[in-house]
């Protein structure tokens, strides 16, 4: 296997809609690994948008899971080579609803990698459907008049599960967004923390990022931007949920 440094201006190019948040998270990756010295870096990629940003991690190596199997596929490739500083990158589709157990058994095993998980509310490379973190009343293609929390559960929190339930003794645990200059900021320094703590063998780390799906929202850019800051960030909170040991307040 053929590892090179990634530099974020060695980052690829990439093919998302105008207005995506991935390119965002990418980039703050990249530029994590460059102030961390990271040299040995490896993706396990989801199915959906995300595999859309491949091209993005540029000279990253890149392992393409099946659809909800990234954090198994991490499970192993880090078990066999814990040099290689490891992340999965999935939607929210593909981490919480399809990959629901083995995200949750990855946390609870404490497995020493980072999970990225990108939170748009919708499964946005099919073209837009219900997932488990869509919003109350949101119009997907699949809730044609609004979700219904009574028919389908409420807004699911998996961060605030793995935080919270006893018996789960993650890393790190945060939530983040990329809607403004302040919270890409936050989130870089919550990616920054996650990656410290695998590079420190402490085990586990989750960032869900909530971003922008300007073309299954059916929102200009700008739009976007205000909803998350306006109507999601109520339902999920930003910020740090569970802190690295010796980092506590
Ligand atoms: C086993 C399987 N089931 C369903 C699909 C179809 N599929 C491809 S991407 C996707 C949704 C991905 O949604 P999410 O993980 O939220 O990522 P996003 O595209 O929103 O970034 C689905 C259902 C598939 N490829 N394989
Ligand atoms: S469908 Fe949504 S998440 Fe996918 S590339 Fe387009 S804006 Fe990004």
């Amino acid at each position: 296997m053929t590892i090179t440094k990634t530099k974020p201006a060695k980052t690829g190019y990439h093919n998302l809609c105008p207005g995506c948040g991935h390119g965002v998270i990418v980039r703050l990756i990249a530029e994590v690994f460059e102030e961390l010295g990271v040299e040995k870096e490896a993706v396990v990629l989801g199915v959906g948008c995300s595999c859309t940003a491949t091209p993005a991690f540029g000279a990253m190596d890149r392992f393409q899971a099946a659809h909800g199997r990234g954090t198994a596929t991490a499970t192993a490739i880090k078990r066999c080579r814990p040099e290689i500083t490891l992340f999965t990158y999935q939607g929210d589709g593909d981490a919480y609803v399809i990959g629901l157990s083995e995200t949750v058994n990855a946390a609870y095993r404490n497995e020493n990698f980072v999970a990225v998980v990108i939170n748009n509310n919708n499964f946005g490379m099919t073209g837009g459907q219900m997932s488990w973190t869509t919003m109350p009343g949101q119009v997907t293609e699949t809730s044609i008049h609004g979700r219904d929390c009574g028919y389908t559960g409420e807004p699911f929190h998996l961060p605030e599960i793995i935080s919270e339930i006893r018996g789960f003794h993650p890393a790190y645990v945060a939530r983040g967004a990329v809607y403004d200059v302040k919270s890409i900021n936050q989130t870089k320094k919550m990616l920054k923390n996650a990656f410290q703590a695998q590079l420190n063998n402490e085990g586990f780390s989750l960032v869900e990022i909530l971003s922008p799906c300007p073309t299954n929202w059916h929102m200009t850019p700008l739009q976007c931007k205000e909803h998350i800051e306006d109507e999601i960030v109520k339902e999920y909170p930003l910020g740090e949920l569970k802190v690295r040991k010796g980092e506590e307040g």
